[in-house]
């Protein structure tokens, strides 16, 4: 058996850089590269690793190891998760930076692959910088905290664990059903210790992206269900654009008659203005989706993960006879909400069920109802994209009922804007053009665009809303940039998640990779003070106001922040924005930039766009000094009535 004597750390790099992946019969060299932010924890192991060469193994420097991950999670998802970057942190703080962005890729479902400096294995210098010592277990480290958020999880203690460590790594990274967060452990000494290594173990690898077939049982019970109904639809969820199932999707609408619905993940699988598209489904679907959904007999659900947002709490789904259709390639997904169940790969499972509906001559009884939901939509976004502010009597979008006119004139005097975010959006969404792709995750922002937004390319809508991650908007965007690197990228971020975390802003100009951050400055965590003003609170808590000293308490005047300033300082291109005309004035000369761009804009908070008919199960509290608070856990609980229970 030939050997080659190498550290782990060497074998590591090696071994990552012959690994390939095959979907459809197209190869791909799976991992493109590695974001590390040094420290002693992996700087002369894994560090002295890349520095000696003998690899393509791309080397980035990140700025803060959870931004980094971000930029790592923005470009697998963006690559269909068919190709990966890696992210190497020192030990300790270093580590546990990670373990949210290590989250986020598993909540959904994208492969990162982690690799944390862990303490000694040999525990002979212990403690070493950064080691927390659990005194009741000596073999716990921060590491041990990516467990909890890991697909696969594992820790190199002797440099020939590598191989099954590594083998299993991949093998989680490239399982559609099963991947996410993987986590490999390395301790500081064993980076650097030394092996003979079979150099079997460093041969090209090719990890087959499997398209699962269903089984004939599972086609004929999809059959079977899809045949008593009457008024399907269908959900777009992520699932549709990992599998690649896009045009196999869209026929199988057209052929059976079958409108469609999309998930945060699955939006822009298919462009807006297909006549079946009924856009956003659930708490912050479209007036379109939310009206058919509630009609629907059956759900035939395509990748999705069914979270809260998709189904209302389980409320949105009211047809006395309605019935649940889950193609997925995960049986944990596929087990959802009681369904009959396609445990298989999108595409194929279309494709077969397509095949024996036709025999049958199948169609859905839907007459006009598609087409007038979709009139009404349109409609309804004209009007929210043209809402303006017009003084006294203005009636905010959003919680109609509360009156918010002193709080708009203090944001006016301070700001001297009194744009709304509904018409920003609907500027946005005619300006850009038709292959820009836009990045989101968290505020209020995610909920708008998933009503609102017109995709009018194909995967041009990225938004992480598995995990809802403040900090992953503009970070995430470098990752897409990176992973599209003709196309325009704009963040789409609200102040509070720019303040948060926008760490890889300045590697975007480091690495000359220019994005474009479009911040909607409101001066509040908009989304989340409009939650509790909608559920009897008053605004506490949740915008940003300085301490007041006459009442001790966070509601002074506003603390204006200069967004265009703090880019500027990164190397950014900026604009700051009050008006229509200056946003299309920056809009436009942003294009021409070659660095990064920032346009802060100001907008009045509360002017988002609305819901349509949904409801979204809070834990309200039952007992409280304001009744505005119980009458709100009075409707929640008469809205349980209807929401279904699993
Ligand atoms: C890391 C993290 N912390 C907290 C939250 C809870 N949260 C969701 S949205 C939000 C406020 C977002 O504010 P901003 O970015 O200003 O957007 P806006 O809602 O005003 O549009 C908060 C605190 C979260 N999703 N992620």
């Amino acid at each position: 058996m030939a050997t080659i004597r190498m550290t782990m750390a060497q074998a590591l790099v090696k071994f990552l850089d012959n690994q390939y992946v095959e979907f459809d019969g197209k190869q791909e060299k799976f991992v493109e590269g590695i974001f590390t932010i040094f420290g002693h924890g992996n700087v002369v192991g894994l560090g002295q690793a890349l520095e000696e060469g003998d690899h393509s193994i791309k080397v980035h420097q990140g700025r803060n190891e959870q931004g980094m991950a971000h930029v790592a999670m923005g470009y697998a998802k963006q690559k269909m998760r068919k190709r990966i970057y890696a992210c190497t942190s020192s030990v300790g703080p270093g580590a546990a930076n990670m373990v949210t962005a290590a989250a986020t890729a598993t909540a959904n479902r994208i492969p990162v692959l982690f690799l944390p400096g862990d303490v000694f294995a040999t525990r002979q210098p212990d403690p070493v910088l950064q080691q927390m010592e659990q005194f009741h277990d000596l073999t716990i480290s921060t590491n041990d905290a990516f467990r909890a958020v890991s697909k696969y999880w594992d820790r190199v203690s002797r440099p020939e664990q590598l191989m099954t460590a590594m083998i299993n790594a991949m093998r989680v990274l490239t399982d559609p059903a099963d991947t996410g967060a993987v986590t490999i452990a390395l301790p500081q000494d064993v980076q650097g210790e030394a092996y003979d290594y079979p150099d079997y173990f460093f041969q090209k690898r090719v990890h087959r992206i499997e398209r699962r077939p269903a089984t004939a049982e599972m086609i004929k019970d999809a059959v079977e269900i899809i045949s008593k109904k009457k008024t399907p639809m269908l959900i777009c969820g992520g699932g549709v654009k990992y599998s690649e199932a896009a045009e196999v999707f869209k026929a199988f609408a057209e052929k059976f008659n079958i409108p469609f619905a999309e998930t945060q993940a699955g939006k822009s699988a298919i462009v807006w203005d297909h006549e079946l598209n009924l856009g956003g489904v659930g708490e912050t679907g479209s007036l379109a989706a939310n009206t058919i959904a509630k009609k629907a007999d059956l759900i035939i659900g395509v990748g999705t993960r069914y979270t809260d947002f998709t189904t209302s709490s389980k409320w949105m789904y009211q047809h006395p006879d309605v019935d649940f259709l889950n193609i997925n390639v995960a049986s944990f997904d596929a087990y959802k909400l009681d369904a009959v169940k396609v445990v298989a790969d999108a595409k194929v499972a279309l494709e077969a069920i397509a095949t024996e509906l036709e025999k049958i001559g199948y169609k859905s009884e839907f007459t006009t109802e598609i087409a007038d939901a979709r009139e009404a939509y349109i409609k309804e976004i004209d009007r929210v994209y043209a809402v303006e502010y017009t003084g006294k009597g203005f009636v905010p979008e959003i919680a109609d009922s509360i009156d918010r006119e002193a709080v708009f004139n203090e944001f006016q005097e301070i700001t001297g804007s009194c744009l709304t975010q509904s018409k920003v959006l609907g500027t946005l969404n005619e300006m850009l053009n038709n292959d820009d792709i836009i990045v989101g995750a968290a505020g209020s922002l995610p909920g708008d665009l998933q009503r609102a937004w017109r995709p009018k390319g194909v995967n041009t809508y990225h938004m992480e809303y598995g995990y809802s991650c403040m900090g992953y908007e503009v970070s995430a965007t470098l990752g897409v940039k990176l992973a599209e690197p003709e196309k325009e990228v704009y963040t789409f971020v609200g102040d509070g998640s720019y303040m948060m975390l926008h760490s890889e802003l300045p590697t975007s100009i480091q690495e000359k990779k220019k994005i474009n951050v479009i911040l909607l400055d409101n001066m509040t965590f908009g989304c989340i003070n409009n939650l509790q003003m909608e559920h009897g609170m008053g605004s506490y808590g949740t915008e940003f106001r300085f301490r007041n000293e006459a009442t001790g308490q966070l509601d002074g005047g506003f603390v204006p922040v200069d967004f265009a300033m703090n880019a500027a300082s990164y190397g950014c291109k900026t604009y700051t924005v009050k008006t229509i005309e200056e946003l299309k004035a920056a809009l436009i000369d942003s294009k021409k930039q070659t660095v990064s761009t920032l346009i802060d804009i100001k907008v009045l908070p509360k002017t988002m766009v609305h819901k349509y008919d949904a409801f979204w199960r809070v834990g309200n509290a039952e007992v409280a000094k304001s009744e505005k608070i119980l009458k709100e856990t009075a409707r929640i609980k008469e809205a349980l009535k209807i929401a279904r229970q699993y």
